[in-house]
């Protein structure tokens, strides 16, 4: 069932690396399971590997029944599931819906003028020598590209050659429909869709005068309708396959909708308005410290919102599009271990399913990379040219990527201390190991008396054997507190508080003693009148 359940999210070019190629695969993950097993974790998702010109890391897919040969073969894939299987972790897949690339054979086929799969996709008449609307791509510049024998523009709100495909269509919808099944006919227990509340469009095209477009296709007119008709064709007949949406700029009203069971379309939902709590002016590329305050006020609200109206969430600080949540928003120096488990324990008992991304359960950090070569993702790229273009200095530049940039998750996964951080044996690696692998590693955290995967092992168990942890009521407390992150869970006579310290301040408390006795804490020695360093503390009371 989702709400005992934890999600470990594997980037598989960056985990493990079977035949040196310098790119993980699925052998690669294969030889780790026993790792995810000790780990506790009750599913894998896998980003995309199906096949892919991997212009955006698998997110622009040219075939949904191939795998992509860097990954490996369908009967890796078989074995993969099984041995999984046995250890009771089942795969989730990501599905890349709301667009193909442009290699996919729909997309040439609509090229060629086909006007089958011309409909496939959004291909629409230009205003004069203007694209059809003035919206703009996720990844920087126009969302449309001219066709010249076509005459028409196409659609792309990622990168030029992600082409977003038209759902008003049936045809496009049956074809979804079977991919999912034939995926769920291989074994697959698990489906994230990749930003699913952007797959319908408006009727009208016409220009947004202030902003850049998305209010015209986020959460769109008939989104709730099409998530529900392939629920109902596909995953929704088997209750043991979890059901993720990653939602775009959305709203609380939406996710309720989305994943409260009477409306039939999805488990969960992804949102990440407290991911943005350290941009300026709403900006990914101006930098500001981040606000405390915001994020505590963000999750709670949709903690409160979600659990009122029987929607679910998906607990998330991490994955392969941002920054390292523990370079971000703590201390991944100093404290980094207290900063690592205090940053696992605030979100993982709240009430949802918690995502663990690769890493951040022995507490790599942000990549840092100082000279524009070592980038690798196409937004980075994308995005140095435009800051270029306005004018910013290379050194400003580089700092904005150095927090910003989602290669700084998507480095190499740091098993030990040998080459390439025991990701590869290769000469070269797809993306350059994170400087800081000889300290920094699964081997080396598993040798130390302070274990951050131990200590996310013991977080995972306390949901496995905790109905409060999984079913619990939640009530926010502290709220307008500058440093403390904490609340109630509250399950038939049982209360538990949850306690943390989002600062290197020691903060002085006087509320819990006596009463209270330690589920877990991340120090050694606990004093209930003091929160130390980063300290965060599972109490029950007596
Ligand atoms: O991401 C959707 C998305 O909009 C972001 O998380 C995006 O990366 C960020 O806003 C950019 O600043 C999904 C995938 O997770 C991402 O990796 C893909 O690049 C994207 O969709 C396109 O498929």
């Amino acid at each position: 069932m989702f709400k005992d359940e934890v999600v470990y999210q594997i980037y598989p070019k960056s985990f493990n690396d079977s035949n040196n190629d310098g790119k993980g695969d699925l052998r690669g993950i294969i030889n780790r399971l026993d790792y995810l097993d000790y780990l506790g974790v009750d599913c894998i998702w896998l980003t995309p590997i199906f096949k892919s010109p991997q212009n955006d890391n698998g997110y622009d897919v040219s075939d949904y029944y191939q795998l992509d040969e860097t990954y490996g073969t369908m009967d890796d894939l078989t074995e993969l599931i099984e041995k999984a299987n046995k250890s009771n972790i089942k795969i989730m897949f990501d599905m890349v819906f709301n667009h193909t690339s442009t290699e996919h054979e729909w997309f040439k086929k609509a090229l060629e003028g086909d006007s089958k799969y011309i409909d496939h996709y959004y291909f629409k008449e230009g205003k004069g020598n203007n694209p059809p609307t003035n919206w703009e791509s996720k990844f920087g510049g126009s969302c449309w590209e001219y066709v010249e024998k076509l005459d028409k523009y196409y659609l792309h709100l990622f990168d030029v050659t992600q082409a977003d495909l038209n759902w008003e269509n049936p045809e496009v919808r049956n074809e979804l429909k079977k991919v999912v099944l034939f995926w769920m006919n291989k074994g697959v227990k698990g489906f994230r869709f990749d930003v699913i509340n952007l797959i319908s469009k408006p009727e009208i095209w016409e220009d947004d005068c202030d902003g850049d477009g998305r209010k015209y296709y986020t959460d769109g007119r008939h989104v709730h309708e099409f998530i529900r008709e392939l629920n109902e064709a596909t995953f929704g007949k088997d209750v043991e396959i979890i059901s993720v949406g990653e939602m775009s700029s959305t709203t609380i009203d939406n996710c309720i909708k989305y994943s409260n069971p009477e409306n039939h379309e999805l488990n969960m939902t992804f949102n990440f308005h407290h991911l943005k709590v350290d941009y300026l002016n709403n900006d990914k590329w101006q930098l500001k410290p981040f606000d405390f305050k915001e994020l505590k006020r963000l999750f709670f609200t949709w903690q409160i919102e979600m659990q009122e109206h029987n929607g679910w969430n998906a607990l998330f600080l991490n994955n392969h599009d941002q920054p390292r949540a523990l370079s971000r928003f703590a201390d991944d120096d100093k404290y980094r271990y207290e900063s690592a488990t205090m940053l696992a324990c605030s979100i993982q008992m709240l009430r949802g399913t918690p995502y663990i991304y690769q890493g951040e359960e022995l507490g790599m950090t942000n990549a840092y990379f100082a000279d524009i070569y070592r980038y690798r993702d196409v937004e980075s790229l994308n995005y140095y040219k435009i800051l270029k273009d306005k004018g910013l200095d290379e050194n400003k530049i580089i700092e904005i990527l150095q927090a910003r940039s989602r290669d700084n998750s998507r480095t190499p996964m740091q098993w030990n201390n040998n080459k390439n951080a025991g990701f590869s044996n290769g000469d070269e690696c797809w993306i350059d190991v994170n400087d800081n692998y000889q300290a920094i590693n699964v081997a080396q955290d598993l040798k130390n008396g302070k274990s951050i995967i131990e200590f996310y092992r013991k977080l995972i168990k306390l949901r496995h054997s905790n109905k409060i942890v999984s079913d619990g009521l939640f009530e926010p407390l502290f709220e307008d507190h500058e440093q403390i992150f904490g609340y109630k869970r509250l399950y038939e006579n049982k209360e538990w508080i949850i306690l943390c310290n989002y600062s290197n301040k020691i903060i002085n408390l006087e509320s819990f003693d006596n009463h209270y006795q330690i589920i877990l804490s991340n120090y050694e020695e606990n004093d209930l009148n003091h929160l130390k360093p980063y300290q965060c503390l599972i109490l029950e009371r007596k």
